[in-house]
Order: structure tokens, then sequence, then C-alpha cells
């Protein structure tokens, strides 16, 4: 059994495929209920919220950023981004074969930025308000420093199960996996999920592995869901879940934002970030905050002003207008 791969899992037992607990919700259904669904199973799934075209420019923006590791960077990035961080320097001789992963601010093709694209998209679109109700806020935080920009190449996986209150951080109460297409079981590295979560952390091993067993011995409660273009989901840090590989070397691009309601708990990890409230009953961005150490300032800048333009602009009135203000705009985030 300890090892299993998600492959011979997913074969075995198609049935957790199937969204048999009723998580996934679509924009006719109410925020109520799919923020009170959340609080019971520790997990949604919210259809349909990222239009598909941003997500096809941002996939293969993040696919030329990719293509940019392990080779010198000056010739990539004379853009108005430039002076935000480049690439660690773990990622100087490229990717490895699973991929790479990358702070969020870091992943840009010139003036094109995923996270900033995506993000804009959801703060405009009707999943906004599920968040709110989730955080139980309309004052909202973005903690860049604990979102993730991944790149994931498809290779077969053992079974594992996580929580992120061991794995990420003890303190944020949710992450919004959003990936930048379709994610389909037995084709692309995915994610599932074992609901109910249990609602506190479980015993888990020096790298934060909770155990097959925990797995095997809830397989009636197991989710792989089927990820449509412009499809995410949310989890509590107390969701059990996992990674899905299947060996076909499909290549898999995904967002992980880390958000919560405006705590003095959480000001610790608010450099960088963005903050999201309501004016006039409209969701915007409020504030920013960059210290000089972190190159992070192009990339809220870009985010604030794509957030300003009418939801779902075409991709060409998404672009225009950073060569021209950006550096303005800049004046204003850096403090
Ligand atoms: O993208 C992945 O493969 C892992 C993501 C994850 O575990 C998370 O967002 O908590």
């Amino acid at each position: 059994m300890g090892n299993q791969t998600f492959r011979q899992l997913v074969e075995q037992h198609p049935e957790i495929l199937a969204d048999r607990h009723k998580l996934a919700f679509t924009r006719q259904d109410s925020a109520a209920e799919s923020a009170t669904r959340f609080r019971e199973e520790g997990v949604v799934m919210l259809r349909g919220v990222i239009p598909t075209d941003t997500l096809d420019e941002c996939r293969r923006a993040f696919g030329r950023f990719v293509g940019t590791l392990g080779k010198p960077r000056r010739n990539f990035d004379d853009s108005a981004m430039a002076v935000d961080d480049g690439p660690s320097p773990n990622w100087d001789k490229g990717e490895e074969d699973s991929g790479s992963w990358h702070p969020p601010w870091v992943v840009r093709d010139m003036d094109q930025s995923p996270t900033a694209m995506v993000l804009s998209e959801l703060i405009k679109s009707w999943a906004w308000p599920v968040i709110e109700r989730i955080c139980d806020s309309t004052d909202i935080v973005v903690m860049f420093g604990l979102c993730l920009a991944r790149h994931r190449i498809d290779e077969d996986l053992l079974l594992g199960v996580h929580q992120d209150v061991t794995a990420v951080n003890p303190e944020v109460p949710l992450s919004i996996w959003i990936p930048l297409g379709e994610v389909a079981p037995k084709k692309h590295s995915g994610l599932g999920f074992i609901v109910p979560s249990p609602g506190h952390a479980l015993p888990a091993d020096s790298s934060n592995d909770v155990g097959v067993d925990y797995l095997m011995s809830n397989l009636d409660k197991v989710w792989v869901p089927h990820y449509h273009a412009g499809d995410l989901t949310i989890h509590s840090r107390y969701s059990p879940h996992f990674t899905t590989g299947y060996g076909t070397r499909s290549e898999r691009y995904s967002l992980e934002i880390r958000l919560w309601a405006k705590e003095d708990h959480l000001a610790k990890y608010y450099d960088p970030s963005l903050r999201v409230s309501r004016r006039n009953g409209v969701p915007v961005i409020v504030e920013t905050k960059c210290s000089l150490g972190i190159g992070a300032h192009a990339f809220l800048a870009n985010t604030a002003m794509l957030a300003m333009q009418p939801a779902s602009a075409p991709a060409a009135r998404r672009r225009a207008p950073i060569g021209q203000t950006l550096m303005g705009a800049l004046r204003s985030v850096v403090r």
C-alpha cells in the first residue's frame, strides 16, 4: 500500500472522481450556501470564475517565463516590470523535471503577470462575495509572501496527504487554488481532497505527510475534482489534500492565493500585500504594501490597474495602459 500511486488509486476507485459530496458551485448558487459548505466540509469548488481567454494568455505568458529559466535574463526583460524581482538563483540551471515554483510577482513575461491578470478578474468576479462570506468580512488582505505560482510537469506520484496548517503556515485560514486551464484527472497533475476536514491538525511525519493509511481509510471521503478552465477550489488550513500525478508529462500552471480578513495578528504577512475593500458597494483595491527590499512594486501597481478596468475587458485593453502609466502608479505604491 505504501508504494501505491495516484494513477493506480484512480484506476481502482473511479468513484473518487465524482463530486459525491456536492461541493461544486456556480454563479447561480447563493454565496451564503457556498460559504456554509466551505465551513462544514473545508473545501468548495467554484466553477467558471476566471474568463478562459484570460487563462489562455496567462498560460502562454507563464510558459514563456519558464522558458527563460536557465538562460541569461537580460534579453528577456526590458519591460516596465523589470524593476521587480527576477527568479530565484535556484532556477539558474533551469527547471526541475517536475517543473518550478515561484513567488507570484516574479512570474511575468514583459508586461504580463499571470497573477495580476487572474487576481484582478477574481476581485471582479461572482466568487468575490463568496470569499467575503467565507472570511466574514469585506476587508480582505492578499498576503503575497504566502502565495505561490507553479509550473508542474505531471509525473507518477506515490500516495500522500498533507494539511496546509503544517505544510504551509499554521495561521493562514485558507488557500485558493486556481489552475490556469483545464486540470483533468488521469491527465494533468491536480489536487484531491478528503472531506469533511477534521477541523484540527492531524499527526504528520517530518515531511508533513499525514500518511497513506489516513487516505486509504477515508476512501469514501476522497474527491479528485476535474477542473474545467475557469474553475477554482478553496480549501481550509485543516483540509487534508494532495497533489495528484499520473506520469503523463502534461503541463499544469497554477496559482495558490492566500488571503484573509484584515486582522492584526496577520500583519506580519502583509509585505508584500494588497487590500481589497468595498467603495460604494464595489470591491476595489484600497491599499498596497511593499517595502523597498522586496521587488513586487510593479506587480502590485499592475494588479491595481487591471482591477480598475471593467470585468472581462478584451485582452488588448488589459495590457495597454501599463507602459504609459506604470511608473506613475509605482510612485504611489513604493513606500
Ligand atoms: O499545486 C500543488 O500541487 C499543491 C498545492 C497545494 O497543496 C496547496 O495549494 O495547498
